[in-house]
């Protein structure tokens, strides 16, 4: 009698995924190879551990080599603008207002959140920036 109750469960479990996964759309096909950039900026605003985006806010400098999704080189003005961060990305030595040199990993494959910090390192206070868009 147990185990007729314990099979009629399992059959039940079984049925439940099968119906959930008939209608799953196509998983995204990346058309580009992950690209990680190595960019200097100043820090703007950190990610708030409470905010489920976890983004860093970066005044960055131009970067003549971003690639869009499609493979295209189009490059990115100096702007400042929300970055993720990389899981286990410590973030606990660098502040507001520190200049620094990042890495950027780009995975268009990843829908959400294509754009990451991967690394970071703070740079010496008398760093020129150059934010000027590029002649
Ligand atoms: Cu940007």
């Amino acid at each position: 009698m147990r185990q007729a109750i314990i099979l009629g469960t399992c059959l039940a479990v079984v049925a439940l995924a099968l119906g959930a996964c008939a209608p799953a759309p196509p998983p995204p096909t990346p058309t580009v190879a992950d690209r990680s950039y190595s960019v200097r900026g100043e820090i703007v605003r950190l990610p708030d551990p409470a905010d489920p985006q976890y983004e860093i806010w970066i005044r960055h400098e131009a970067i003549p080599d971003f690639t869009t999704d499609s493979g295209e080189v189009v490059g990115m003005d100096a702007m400042t603008m929300p970055f993720g961060v990389a899981d286990g990305l410590d973030l606990s030595t660098v502040a507001v207002g520190d200049k620094i040199l990042f890495t950027l990993t780009v995975s268009w494959a990843d829908r959400a959140q294509p754009a990451r910090v991967t690394a970071i390192e703070k740079l010496s206070e008398e760093t020129e920036l150059t934010f000027a868009p590029p002649h």
